[in-house]
């Protein structure tokens, strides 16, 4: 009697606290995709423009092995895990690894620890991750739950660039001409561009709600360079998370997400039923700004007999830079303990300060390519830190 109860309990300490182990098969290769009245052929993972989702509970293991069937070698980076004592497999082209090379396989080894809620993976070569991308969500573990009220659903919702023309032959003929890269043709939100571009074959995202339930929007910015505000009509926005962790919870028309970073949204569907846009258009106060596009999606009720109502978009003006502000001064850290823990130094602690300036920089430009006599590099502590061009300092 006794044994088995022990028996019982062992086993279920051992659920409660099981960490799981994935494996993925990605299959990396050129595909075509018509968008914006061209047919433009890209690098991506099972031919899915965004790529494959990994969705894993926190604490697993996953082993992801990439086949590249492609022309050309790249990285695939898990952006946001720490891999703690794992770092060979985090994935930056010439940092921790060679690229994988074409017709060869690699398989990355990633150790979820602290990580909560979403992140993403996507190629690190040059500009590769353009295409090469794709969501990572990490559930709550088996004996945790939402510091929140359990979602109904949830939606990733992952923003994107879209050029007509291959990343990798755009960011190639910038490096050699000298210049900034040209700046994005289209946004994307899941690979469909929506219905304000006029072009017949484009296809918009659409999300279905059932009327009175809570949805969990997973909001990844992927564009390559863009600040994005993001908004769906007439339904208030509550951030939950972001970058895989909890924030304090506040309510919002609209949220502004960087490339890179992810939010976590709860929307409650408490509207009449009918169509709504989703919509995002970038966030740019710089004097080089990106294309002025709105992007939309619809987030649409079952039984819904509405139609859409364009004239209705909330969005910010571009340019502005208050509403911009007025949303990151928002976000603030949460104590639950579902949250990595947070351990900041006190000043005494402190022995050593670095000092690191991040510019862009220019170099001597003189191939035939060049288009004036200098040419943009990026740099550190004023060196530009290359693979083949070894900085006078380490890192
Ligand atoms: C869940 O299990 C993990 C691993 O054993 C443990 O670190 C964590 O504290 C547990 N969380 C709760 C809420 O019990
Ligand atoms: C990618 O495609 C292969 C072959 O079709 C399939 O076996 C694999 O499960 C797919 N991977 C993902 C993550 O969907
Ligand atoms: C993409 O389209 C081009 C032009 O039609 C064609 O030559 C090429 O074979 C296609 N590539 C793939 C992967 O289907
Ligand atoms: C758009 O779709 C139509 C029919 O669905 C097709 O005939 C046409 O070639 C497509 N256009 C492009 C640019 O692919
Ligand atoms: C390449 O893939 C094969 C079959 O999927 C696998 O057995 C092998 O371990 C992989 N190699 C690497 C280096 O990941
Ligand atoms: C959406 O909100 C606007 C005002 O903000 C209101 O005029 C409109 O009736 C609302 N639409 C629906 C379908 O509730
Ligand atoms: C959109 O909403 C505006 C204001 O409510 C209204 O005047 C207009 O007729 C609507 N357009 C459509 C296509 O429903
Ligand atoms: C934003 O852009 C508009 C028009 O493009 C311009 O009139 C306005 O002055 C700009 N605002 C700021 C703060 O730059
Ligand atoms: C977080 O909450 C725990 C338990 O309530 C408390 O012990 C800890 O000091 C708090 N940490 C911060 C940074 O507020
Ligand atoms: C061209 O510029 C590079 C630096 O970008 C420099 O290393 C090289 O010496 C220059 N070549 C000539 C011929 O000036
Ligand atoms: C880069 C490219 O091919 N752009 C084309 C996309 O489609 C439009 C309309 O057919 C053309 O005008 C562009 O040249």
């Amino acid at each position: 009697m006794a044994s088995w109860f022990v028996g019982v309990l062992f086993l279920s300490t051992l659920l409660l606290c099981s960490a799981d182990v994935h494996h993925y098969e990605f299959f990396v290769r050129e595909s075509n995709f018509t968008k914006l009245c061209n047919t433009t052929t890209l690098l991506v993972v099972n031919d899915s423009y965004p790529g494959p989702e990994i969705r894993v509970h926190k604490g697993d293991t996953v082993f992801v092995n990439v086949h590249n069937q492609g022309n050309y070698g790249f990285t695939i980076h898990w952006h946001g895990v720490k891999q703690p004592r794992n770092p060979w497999f985090d994935g930056p082209e010439f940092i921790t690894q060679c690229p994988i090379q074409p017709g060869t396989n690699f398989t990355y080894e990633i150790i979820l620890s602290d990580e909560i809620g979403t992140l993403w993976w996507h190629a690190h070569s040059d500009w590769t991750r353009g295409s090469v991308h794709g969501a990572f969500i990490i559930l709550p573990a088996e004996n945790e739950t939402y510091p929140f009220p359990t979602p109904y659903a949830d939606q990733t919702i992952i923003l994107e660039s879209w050029y007509n023309g291959d990343y990798k032959q755009i960011i190639d003929d910038a490096l050699a001409a000298g210049v900034a890269p040209r700046t994005a043709d289209a946004y994307a939100i899941n690979g469909h561009l929506g219905d304000t571009y006029g072009c017949p074959n484009d296809t918009i995202f659409l999300m279905e709600v059932h009327s009175e339930n809570i949805y969990l929007l997973r909001i990844i910015n992927a564009a390559m360079n863009e600040e994005q505000f993001f908004t769906i009509t007439n339904h208030t926005l509550i951030v939950v998370a972001q970058d895989a962790s909890y924030v304090r919870m506040f309510t919002t028309d609209y949220i502004m997400i960087s490339p890179g970073q992810t939010m976590d949204v709860l929307v409650i569907a408490d509207q009449n039923v009918g169509q709504y846009y989703m919509a995002i258009r970038p966030f740019s106060d710089s004097a080089a700004p990106p294309n002025d596009f709105i992007t939309t999606g619809v987030f649409q009720y079952t039984n819904n007999e509405g139609g859409l109502n364009a004239s209705l978009i909330p969005l910010p003006a571009m340019n502005d830079t208050d509403a911009m502000l007025n949303f990151i001064s928002q976000i603030r850290y949460t104590n639950v303990s579902q949250n990595p823990t947070i351990s900041v130094p006190a000043d005494t602690d402190i022995n050593r300060r670095v000092y690191i300036t991040i510019a862009t920089n220019t170099l001597p430009c003189n191939t035939s390519e060049c288009v004036s006599d200098t040419r943009f590099a990026a740099s550190l502590n004023n060196e530009q830190y290359h693979w083949c061009f070894h900085p006078r300092f380490s890192v």
